[in-house]
């Protein structure tokens, strides 16, 4: 009977300690194969990019432009993860989520450097929020000595420049503001939300491509993030963060399945003594 008692308070335990995990926001980059827009504030954008290849360092014109959303995040001596550098001080990068996401929680993107190529050490990265494209809410700036080195292959130095917002966000438009000594030098931008997708009202009409074009030449001002994104994939790609049901559902079963394994060896037990 002692047996059981402790059998039973060791599955509560167990359970318990699954709800938790479970309860915990699951974090989805919403980034990953968004578009984007960049605007460099010194020199030529798109650094060694030659025309009609996928090669050099840049990041591809602005039809293309992918490396930095395309899931690929880290630099790798085999160099299979490709960087998209830009030969500037500051660069402006604005992502177009495709619809307005709520819970956005954590901003990131990794900036590196290397002294035999000249390649000077980033400075920071500051992230700005917004749902119009055209107002946007500064939320924070994370200089190097705030960020996470990443593991790099030697000579390369690399950095995580992670935000963590204190309260989770909504946003359509998210820009990322990277300085750097003279060269922007990253492999990823992310955008972790726990929240789904949201229908926007103004987001959407400005989705078909003449209603955009419309609305970009009503605006007068030029801030990066405020061109139409021709690449956009709109708001139809919706976010999938149901996955926490389904985590519930298999920790049941999983519990259930323990707690007939634990109560068919006590039984086992028990008939074995007798
Ligand atoms: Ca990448």
């Amino acid at each position: 009977m002692r047996k059981m008692f402790f059998a039973f308070l060791a599955m509560a335990i167990i359970v318990s300690g699954f709800s938790l995990i479970a309860g915990a926001e699951e974090l989805t980059n919403v980034a990953e194969g968004k578009s984007y827009t960049l605007e460099c504030e010194t020199s030529e954008a798109d650094y060694g990019y030659t025309e009609g290849t996928d090669s050099g360092f840049g990041d591809g014109p602005n039809a293309i432009r992918q490396r930095l959303t395309d899931g690929m995040h880290g630099l790798e001596s085999t160099r299979t993860v490709k960087s998209g550098a830009q030969k500037t001080k500051k660069a402006f990068y604005v992502i177009d989520l495709g619809s307005v996401v709520n819970g956005i929680s954590k901003l990131n993107m990794d900036m590196y450097y290397r002294t035999d190529w000249g390649i000077q050490k980033p400075i920071g990265v500051e992230y700005a929020l917004s749902t119009d494209g055209v107002n946007y809410t500064t939320e924070g700036k994370i200089l190097v000595a705030d960020s996470v080195e990443r593991e790099t292959p030697e000579p390369w130095v690399g950095y995580d420049f992670t935000l963590n917002l204190s309260t989770p966000k909504s946003a359509r438009y998210v820009k990322m503001i990277a300085e750097g000594g003279n060269y922007i030098w990253s492999t990823e931008m992310q955008v972790f939300a726990s929240g789904e997708e949201t229908s926007d009202p103004e987001s959407e009409s400005s989705t078909p491509a003449a209603e955009s074009e419309e609305q970009s030449s009503e605006s007068t001002t030029s801030e990066p993030g405020e061109s139409s994104t021709p690449g956009s994939t709109g708001s139809s790609e919706v976010t999938q963060t149901g996955d926490d049901d389904g985590m519930t559902f298999y920790i049941i079963i999983a519990a259930a399945a323990v707690l007939l394994i634990v109560t068919v060896i006590l039984t086992y037990k028990k008939k074995a003594k007798q």
